[in-house]
Formats: structure tokens, C-alpha cells, sequence
């Protein structure tokens, strides 16, 4: 097998999921929308499908907009869509993609055989909504039993601006240890681990700046938050999270 790779904190990749495959992962969710809303939502049953009859950046604009008012009239609704929707439709396009099992087998070696794929969410960051943002966190605080974790994100309906455009935050080498942290829940909300330690005074903030396609790497002990939003177009994004308790590793994430 070929050597492990050692990804600093996070790494970005350019064009990583083609344009036809992002298509169908986003009218997937909007069908998985319409489908999932059918008896118990009908109106948002019938904008999704209507969703469906439009194409290209039309079609994609009226997505957002769509999640956008499922939030804003049923934050229940919208918190069970953002956590079940990649159980209904296939993810395994992308698990399969070549770059990204290359990735995999180049960053777990020979822990690729144990990982483990922790169920995709969405995530949605709008002007004026905290409720679906993330503090600085570290994700290697969630899965405390696992040795290893790579997480996949990238944006879907639009590209995202490296500044105050709701993407993602990175703290720059703030991947070398893990840090104590107080626990926040709130109704319809994630979860929050937030690190003790003051992050901004201490690191160098991030903010990449992603296209459609572009997807961000980063790992467990990564510090990362959802930056502000001040666009008034939401961002909507995936994360997939690949995890592995392998005990046989002679690498670890933390250097
Ligand atoms: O998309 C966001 O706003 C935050 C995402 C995040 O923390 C994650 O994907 O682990
Ligand atoms: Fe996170």
C-alpha cells in the first residue's frame, strides 16, 4: 500500500467532484424533499417538485430558497431533513469516486479496510440565523473512540466567498492537540463542543474560498467554526465523515 498521507490540518481540493455528479447529488436532496414532505407537507411537497421542473442556476436558486422556507416555517421539519436526507439518497457515488477513495486509501493506509462512514448531514448557514451555526470546534471531540477522522466538506447550489460568505473557518495549524471544552446543547440545533481557549487570539483564522465542486479535507483535531453570513443568498453544504478505531496504525493525525 501506498505511504500514508499527511494532511496539515486541512487541505482543499480544486474540481474534485464533477459538475454532472453535483447536479444529481442536488436534485437528489430536492427529491428527497419532495418525496419525504408528500403526506405530511404537501405545499412544500409541491415546491420541491416544482423545484425539480426548473434547471441549471434557476433550478439551483430556487433550491436555497426553498430550504430557505422550510426553515423558516417548520425548524423541526428542516433539522430532521438536514440530519436523515443522505439516508434516502445515495452517497455512495462519491465514497466511490476514484480521487476520493485514492485519498482515503493515501490518508488511513492500512486502516482503509476499518473505516467507518458516519451518516452525512447538511448544513446551512443564512444571514441573521446562529441556530444552524457551529463555534469553533473540533470534530475528534465527537468521536472520541476513534483514532483517526477525515472530513469531507463541500458546498452545493452556489459557490462560496472566502470572507463572510458562510463558508467554513479554519484556524491555521490549530490541528496539533485536543482541547477541553464546555458543552452547549439547543433545541433544533447541533450540538456545540466549544474548545477552552481563546482561538482567535492564538491561531491565524481561514476562510477558503470554494467553488461547486471544490470540496475541503480537514482532520479530527482540526479547529474550524461556519463563518459569518452576510449574504443574503444562504450557503448550503455536506459534510461526510470518515472514521476509523483501527488499533493497527502507526499514524496518527496528531503529529
Ligand atoms: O458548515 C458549517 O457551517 C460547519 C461545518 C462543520 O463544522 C463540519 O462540517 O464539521
Ligand atoms: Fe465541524
Amino acid at each position: 500500500m501506498k505511504k500514508k498521507i499527511k494532511i496539515k490540518g486541512f487541505l482543499i481540493k480544486k474540481k474534485f467532484l464533477n459538475k454532472s455528479e453535483l447536479n444529481k447529488f442536488e436534485r437528489n436532496l430536492i427529491n428527497f424533499i419532495y418525496k419525504f414532505c408528500i403526506k405530511s407537507h404537501k405545499i412544500i411537497s409541491n415546491r420541491a417538485k416544482f423545484v425539480l421542473s426548473l434547471n441549471g442556476n434557476k433550478f439551483r436558486l430556487a433550491a436555497i430558497k426553498l430550504l430557505e422556507l422550510i426553515e423558516k416555517k417548520d425548524k423541526d421539519l428542516f433539522y430532521k431533513i438536514s440530519k436523515n436526507c443522505a439516508d434516502f439518497f445515495s452517497i455512495d457515488r462519491i465514497d466511490n469516486n476514484k480521487k476520493m477513495q485514492q485519498i482515503l486509501k493515501d490518508f488511513f493506509g492500512t486502516s482503509f479496510d476499518t473505516i467507518q462512514r458516519r451518516q452525512p448531514i447538511m448544513l446551512f448557514n443564512k444571514k441573521n440565523l446562529d441556530r444552524l451555526k457551529y463555534s469553533w470546534h473540533q470534530e475528534s471531540q465527537f468521536y472520541p473512540d476513534h483514532k483517526i477522522g477525515l472530513h469531507v466538506w463541500f458546498p452545493i447550489f452556489r459557490d462560496v466567498k472566502g470572507k463572510s460568505d458562510g463558508g467554513m473557518v479554519f484556524a491555521v495549524n490549530g490541528y496539533k492537540k485536543n482541547y477541553k471544552f464546555t458543552l452547549v446543547n439547543s433545541k433544533n440545533s447541533w450540538t456545540q463542543k466549544i474548545p477552552k481557549i481563546n482561538v482567535e487570539k492564538n491561531f491565524k483564522s481561514f476562510s477558503p474560498n470554494v467553488k461547486r465542486g471544490d470540496a475541503i479535507f480537514f482532520t479530527g483535531p482540526q479547529l474550524h467554526k461556519s463563518d459569518d453570513q452576510f449574504n443574503p443568498v444562504p450557503r448550503v453544504s455536506f459534510v461526510i465523515r470518515y472514521l476509523s478505531n483501527s488499533k493497527n496504525i502507526n499514524y496518527h493525525p496528531l503529529p
